[in-house]
């Protein structure tokens, strides 16, 4: 008898027509998820934990109010677009994200890297003072005032803030940035039944880890927050558009070229 037909498998990363995921499948996929994200943030865990209260002094706070609302577009669209760059490199590294054609690969980046970002945001989060890592150091919601989108920031810090209440682990958090990437009803995919099979994975690698971790209940708590991050992109894109009609030249010439791609 060979091992196949006593129901083995030899691990094949590249399996995929008329395959199923073995459990070993599914390790090396949450090991590799876990490597890419670990490999992608801007900041490790422990830096963050260091600089924690490492916060802006008024005088910092009333310099980032008193920049021009062009200029504080300018300089958060800046910042945005970093954060973006490592999303788009996590995203390169994942086993399911990269087999996929480029078409694709750009599609699931145009809609999901924001989501990613702000997935991201909450481990930049700390919620006994509502702040976020910004620039080098912590900063309330008042610091974007200039930006005159306050309800646009008052809702992406309350998500940072229940997100960052559920306290995800790294692994966690890396899975669950992977499946907020491989979805499937995104706009403009030429493959989606691929961009599924992707997510049928990683679906079965999140429920995996929670079940290790004796979690499960994070499984309903975390897809109850995707819808809430599909309104936050439209807002932002919605701010975008509006900025755009006020400043067009700064938006042409002084944006960086990845953010115009992605959200122009
Ligand atoms: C997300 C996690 C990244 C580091 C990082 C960099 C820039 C931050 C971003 C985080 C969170 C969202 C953020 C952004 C800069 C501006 C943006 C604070 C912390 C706010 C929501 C403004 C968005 C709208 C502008 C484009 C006008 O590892």
């Amino acid at each position: 008898m060979t091992s196949s037909e006593m129901g083995f498998r030899p691990f094949d990363p590249e399996s995929s027509f008329f395959s199923y995921p073995t459990s070993l499948h599914i390790e090396e996929l949450c090991a590799s998820i876990v490597r890419s994200h670990r490999e992608t943030t801007q900041y490790r865990p422990e830096e963050l934990q260091a600089l924690r209260w490492k916060v802006f002094s008024r005088e910092e706070i009333h310099a980032h109010q008193s920049k021009s609302m062009d200029e504080m577009w300018q300089h958060c669209a800046v910042r945005l677009t970093d954060a973006v760059q490592y999303v788009v490199e996590f995203a390169k590294r994942i086993p399911g994200f990269r087999q996929l054609c480029q078409n694709d690969q750009i599609a699931l980046l145009k809609s999901g890297s924001m989501e990613v970002v702000l997935v991201r945001m909450s481990r930049m989060f700390n919620t006994e003072n509502n702040m976020v890592f910004f620039d080098g150091k912590f900063a309330g919601t008042e610091l974007f005032k200039s930006l005159a989108c306050n309800d646009l920031i008052a809702a992406v810090f309350d998500f940072a803030h229940n997100l960052c209440m559920l306290r995800l682990t790294e692994q966690q958090m890396a899975v669950f940035s992977a499946l907020v990437l491989l979805n499937a009803d995104r706009p403009g995919l030429e493959n989606r039944e691929k961009v599924q099979r992707a997510r049928r994975d990683v679906e079965l690698a999140l429920s995996h880890i929670l079940h290790r971790d004796n979690q499960e209940t994070l499984l309903y708590k975390l897809y109850q927050r995707v819808p809430l991050l599909k309104s936050l992109c439209a807002l932002h894109i919605e701010k975008l558009q509006w900025f755009r009609q006020l400043f067009p030249l700064t938006v042409h010439s002084l944006f960086p070229p990845l953010y115009k791609e992605l959200f122009g």
